[in-house]
C-alpha cells in the first residue's frame, strides 16, 4: 500500500537521515534503517508520517544541499523570468526565452536523491512572465536523454500546442524547436512537458509557472510563486512519498517566507501535483482574496483555504496584520506531514 511506503519514508528514511545529520542520539529507535527510498520495505513505522513534533517537519538544521541541487527554493519564490524583450517590425513587444531540458539528480530530502527531468535544471522550471498581447518566442532545446515537449496553457494555434504528432510534435534528445504564440489570456497559467507517460514526465519535474499580466497591471505587491507538487520516489505511479512547494519538502519550515506586516502580498499558487487528484492550501492566522486562474480582476472568495485539482491555480492576495510566524500547509493533513508545510514570518 502506498500509505505503508509513505510511513516508511518519513518514519524511516527521512527521519533517519535527518537524525544522522544531528548525531546518533537524535535517532528515534526505529530510524536506524538504511536509506533506500526506492527499495521494497516492510515499513510500518509507528511514528508515521511527519513523526509528530520530533519528526522531520519540525526538525531544524537538517536540510538538503541547495548548492549541489543548483536551485534554492527561497529564491525560486521571487524569481520571475521576463525573457529578452525587443520589438517586432510592427513595434509589438517580442519576448524570447531559451529553455533547456536536462536530467538532474536532486536531493529532495536529506540523503534522498531523486532523478528529476527538468526545465533549466530546476524544479519547478523557471517562472516565465509576460504581458497580455506580447509575441512570445520560446526556443526549447532537449538536452535530456528522453523525448520531451513544452506545452503551454493559454490560447494558441494547434501546431504550437507542444503535444505529440501535431506541429513539431515530440522533441527528441539533442533537438530544438521554437514555440511562438501570443500571450493570452491574462492570468496564472502553466507549462509542462506533454510526452507520455504523461504523469511521469510531469511528476519527474517538468513543469513551471507561466504568468500573463493584464494590460492594466495589478497593484504593486510583494509577489511570490508557490508551486505545489510531489515526488513519487518509488516510481510506482501510486501517490507520492514526498510533497513540496518550489522543489524541496519542508523548505519553508527551515527558512520561513519573510514578508512585511501590512504590505500587500500576492501569491501565485499553482497545483501541478500528479498521482493525487487534489491538493489544498491553508493559511493560519489570516484570510486572503482568491482569484481563480487570475483571469478576472475581482476575487471570487475571501477565505483561508482553497482546493485545487491537478493543473488548477489561482492568485491569493492578502496583508498580514500581525507580526510573527504563521504556518501554511495543505489541508490534506497527510500531504502536510510529508512535506507540504511551511511558515510565513511577518516582520515590521
Ligand atoms: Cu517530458
Amino acid at each position: 500500500m502506498a500509505a505503508t511506503r509513505r510511513r516508511f519514508l518519513l518514519g524511516g528514511a527521512l527521519a533517519g537521515t535527518a537524525g544522522l545529520a544531528l548525531g546518533a542520539r537524535a535517532l528515534p529507535p526505529s530510524s536506524e534503517e538504511p536509506v533506500t527510498p526506492a527499495g521494497p520495505h516492510a515499513g510500518g513505522h509507528a511514528g508515521g508520517h511527519g513523526g509528530g513534533v520530533n519528526g522531520p517537519m519540525f526538525r531544524q538544521g537538517s536540510t538538503v544541499d541547495h548548492r549541489a541541487n543548483g536551485f534554492y527554493p527561497s529564491e525560486v519564490l521571487r524569481d520571475f523570468d521576463y525573457g529578452r524583450v525587443s520589438r517586432t517590425d510592427r513595434g509589438r513587444p517580442l519576448r524570447e526565452w531559451e529553455i533547456f531540458a536536462s536530467d538532474e539528480d536532486v536531493e529532495v530530502a536529506p540523503g534522498v536523491r531523486f532523478p528529476a527531468w527538468t526545465f533549466n535544471a530546476r524544479v519547478p522550471g523557471p517562472t516565465l512572465r509576460c504581458q497580455q498581447g506580447d509575441l512570445l518566442r520560446v526556443r526549447f532545446t532537449n538536452g535530456s536523454a528522453h523525448p520531451h515537449t513544452m506545452h503551454f496553457h493559454g490560447i494558441h494555434p494547434a501546431e504550437m500546442d507542444g503535444v505529440p504528432n501535431i506541429g513539431p510534435g515530440v522533441i527528441e534528445p539533442g533537438h530544438s524547436v521554437v514555440y511562438e504564440f501570443d500571450a493570452q489570456p491574462f492570468g496564472l497559467h502553466l507549462y509542462h512537458c506533454h510526452v507520455g507517460p504523461l504523469a511521469e514526465h510531469i511528476a519527474r519535474g517538468m513543469y513551471g509557472t507561466f504568468i500573463v499580466d493584464p494590460p492594466q497591471p495589478r497593484p504593486p505587491a510583494d509577489e511570490l510563486v508557490m508551486v505545489m507538487h510531489g515526488y513519487n520516489t518509488t516510481f510506482d505511479g501510486q501517490g507520492n512519498q514526498l510533497y513540496a512547494v518550489n522543489g524541496i519538502p519542508f523548505h519553508y519550515m527551515h527558512e520561513p517566507i519573510r514578508v512585511r506586516r501590512g504590505e500587500l502580498v500576492r501569491i501565485y499558487l499553482v497545483n501541478i501535483l500528479e498521482y493525487d487528484p487534489i491538493n489544498s492550501f491553508h493559511l493560519h492566522g489570516n484570510f486572503f482574496d482568491y482569484y481563480p486562474t487570475g483571469t478576472r480582476l475581482e476575487p471570487s472568495e475571501y477565505t483561508d483555504t482553497v482546493v485545487q485539482a491537478q493543473g488548477q491555480r489561482g492568485i491569493c492576495e492578502l496583508r498580514f496584520p500581525h507580526t510573527g510566524k504563521f504556518m501554511f500547509h495543505a489541508h490534506k493533513t497527510e500531504f502536510a506531514e510529508l512535506g507540504w508545510m511551511g511558515f510565513f514570518e511577518v516582520t515590521e
